[in-house]
């Protein structure tokens, strides 16, 4: 490619942004961007529940900082990077609360926290181990493929994010179907694979030399590559852990430019495809027939007609509507209103089956500046609180059902602006198209632009 990546991720970025269906595309690619400017990478070990992944990442640092076990236990990804220890839980409601690390069992173990009832998203680690040096952050991933599919769900979601993945076997099986299936997937996303087979304490010579000389031949296969390096390693005993290391830090430490640049180039790929999905959902959308639209419209302006109601229920069982003073209750309310907002999503997914993306704050637990009784904004009367709570998500309901009004072009009474619309957005998947196909290298680049007018073909989806 001519133009370099970062040069394309900027481009579909400022295409994307202000399209109000697009909100998640626009926000992925703006990460991409921010993590090329800053060339964090990331590199993950994935592979099969119990394969011994949290074994590894502890042996990798050198810490027994995660806890590990017999049963399925890792049910949330933990993203380690350099610095001095701490650990924070990243909820998906945008709450991130600090915790000791002997507390980090409570949160990613499936025992302790069953089919993550606490909506746990992610941890945030931090440690001062040599291996996390040079701006590396490694992730620790749930196992793939045990009973508890919400693992399953929440590494497939992880893999996404990263740009190097440590992709672990065990002797205990040579590779199946499952594994066959998460590597797969992660060449979508990842630009670089390394491989190891775990657990080799537990065989003898020759029964490692079969294992290894089949499960590589069958990787090459998998990978389309004459020869793929598999490490065999015992992340318990600490045996072949060095040569691992070693091909870590010439194949991943030393390319981190080269690694970051094809993994953005899959990842932007993935951010047009995915916009062109949600276009193609619009279009499923506007072309319902009317009495079935009519219909999903109805139904949405009567749940966002009975929201106010539910808020001043909310408001009022937290006593936000009376003269006094409530410690936290500021906090507690901006937590309520991420997850008002995570409601409004839901519910645009659940009536018209396409996305609606709300960016949500992130709400520190402990932070002074957000919480806790320092903060003056704490002491505020809780009616001021609860009318502000109040006034906050009425705006926000009315103004999506605007902008669902808008954009299904429902009693829109100007013929220019529809045609407007349907010119921009066909014009939008047109040029999204033509870069999906630069990126995959089966278009070139600078074609001759086109002069040709606005033809009927422009208007139709
Ligand atoms: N013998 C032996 N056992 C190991 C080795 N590595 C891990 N184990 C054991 O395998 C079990 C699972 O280890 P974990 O590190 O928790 O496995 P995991 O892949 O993180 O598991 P999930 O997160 O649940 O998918 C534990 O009982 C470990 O003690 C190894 O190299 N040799
Ligand atoms: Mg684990």
């Amino acid at each position: 490619m001519e133009k370099n990546i970062l040069e394309y991720v900027k481009e579909v970025r400022g295409l994307l942004a202000g399209q109000e269906l697009l909100g998640a595309q626009t926000a992925r690619a703006a990460a991409l961007q921010e993590k090329l400017e800053d060339q964090s990478l990331v590199v993950s070990v994935i592979g099969q529940f119990k394969r011994g992944k949290s074994c590894l990442v502890n042996a990798l640092l050198g810490e027994d900082i995660l806890p590990t076990g017999i049963v399925p236990i890792t049910s949330a990804a933990t993203k380690m990077r350099y610095g001095k220890p701490s650990c924070c839980v990243r909820f998906f409601n945008g709450v991130v609360k600090p915790v000791s690390e002997d507390q980090l069992g409570a949160y990613i173990n499936e025992q302790q926290n069953p089919g993550n009832a606490l909506g746990v998203e992610s941890v945030d680690m931090t440690a001062e181990a040599d291996f996390l040096k040079d701006g590396l952050t490694l992730v620790d991933t749930p196992g793939i493929g045990s009973y508890h599919k919400n693992n399953t769900d929440a590494a497939y979601a992880f893999i996404r994010e990263s740009d190097a993945v440590v992709f672990l076997l065990s002797v205990d099986s040579p590779i199946n179907e499952i594994e066959i299936d998460i590597l797969r997937n992660t060449k979508e996303y990842a630009a670089k694979f390394f491989f190891a087979v775990n657990k080799i304490d537990t065989i003898g010579e020759a029964d490692r030399k079969a294992y290894v000389s089949y499960c590589k031949s069958l990787l090459g296969m998998l990978m389309g590559a004459d020869d793929v390096a598999l490490f065999p390693i015992s992340a318990l005993t600490g045996e072949g852990l060095d040569a691992l290391k070693t091909e870590l830090n010439v194949n991943l430490r030393a390319k981190v430019r080269e690694i970051l640049e094809e993994s953005a180039r899959l990842k932007l790929k993935d951010v047009c495809g995915s916009a062109l999905s949600q276009i193609e959902l619009y279009w499923k959308v506007l072309l319902m027939p009317p009495a079935q639209l009519k219909g999903c419209l109805t139904d949405f302006k009567n749940y966002l007609a009975a929201l106010p109601e539910e808020t001043a229920k909310t408001v009022h069982e937290l006593e936000a509507d009376r003269d006094i003073i409530i410690p936290g209750l500021e906090e507690t309310l901006k937590v309520k209103l991420n997850e008002y907002k995570m409601g409004l999503s839901g519910r645009v997914t659940e009536v018209f089956g396409m996305d609606y993306h709300y960016e949500l704050p992130e709400l520190r637990e402990g932070d002074p500046t957000q919480t806790g009784a320092e903060n003056r904004g704490s002491w505020r009367l809780a009616s001021e609180l609860g009318r502000e709570y109040l006034e906050e998500t009425a705006r926000l309901a009315e103004e999506l059902g605007r902008t669902i009004d808008e954009v299904l072009m429902y009693r829109e009474s100007d013929t220019v602006a529809v045609v407007n619309r349907i010119y921009t957005l066909n014009k939008l998947t047109r040029t999204l198209k033509r870069i999906r196909r630069i990126l995959e290298g089966t278009e070139e680049e600078n074609p001759a632009p086109s002069t040709h007018p606005i033809k009927m073909t422009d208007l139709c989806p």
